[in-house]
């Protein structure tokens, strides 16, 4: 494999790196709506569909064979724990649409993991070079708490828009509040705005 890329998320370069409101933690907590999935990888599939060209589907052999990338960043969830200094190994966003065609009327992305979870980002916050979906954590592969075999990252954002069991990407014209967005999270979430609650 060729060398790995290392992207150093714009948040840990910052000399306050606690955004208002957040306390450090050394542990990981597991946070979730309802309980675990259990997942079959030889059946688990990623599926790309929506407003692209031509509706994409990798199986997760597929999935491991597209180029990695390596993440550092921080986690903030909006209970108020922060977990710094994060290495996330995966699939840039980079990689997933360079292999499909996103139609230009996309404006949003739907993220669809297992259970019927969802959520929402604008495709420019989907497709900042920090994001992707990860395959493992600190250099192990991801248990299954924290979404093992597949989770988004979007480290600029509040941890509940980093999806655990990642199934798939929907590609939109419109928003549509995901899971927790419905539920009155903040449509976006940045942290250093305090935007937790919609
Ligand atoms: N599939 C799924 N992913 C999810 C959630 C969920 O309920 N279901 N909760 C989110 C929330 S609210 C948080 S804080 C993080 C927690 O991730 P962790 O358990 O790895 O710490 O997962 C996010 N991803
Ligand atoms: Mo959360």
């Amino acid at each position: 494999m060729a060398e790995q890329r290392i992207i150093r998320s714009p948040d840990i370069e910052r000399t306050n790196r606690v955004p208002p409101g957040q306390r450090v933690t050394e542990k990981f907590p597991v946070l979730h709506h309802g309980s675990t999935p259990k997942i079959d990888v030889s059946k688990w599939t990623f599926r790309i569909w929506g407003l692209v060209e031509k509706e994409r589907k990798l199986s997760y052999d597929e999935f491991l064979a597209l180029p990695e990338v390596t993440v550092l960043s921080d986690v903030h969830c909006v209970t108020g724990w922060s977990k710094l200094d994060n290495t996330w190994e995966g699939v840039s966003t980079q990689v997933i649409k360079e292999l499909i065609k996103i139609l230009s009327e996309a404006k949003f992305v739907i993220v669809h993991a297992a259970g019927g979870f969802t959520t929402n980002l604008n495709i420019s916050d989907f497709l900042e070079p920090d994001v992707l979906f990860a395959i493992k954590h600190d250099g192990e592969t991801l248990t299954t708490q924290h979404g093992h075999p597949l989770r988004l990252v979007v480290p600029r954002l509040y941890f509940w828009k980093s999806a655990k069991w990642v199934e798939g990407v929907e590609f939109t014209a419109r928003d549509r509040k995901g899971f927790w967005e419905s539920r009155g999270y903040h449509n976006r979430g940045d942290p250093w705005k305090e935007e937790r609650y919609g």
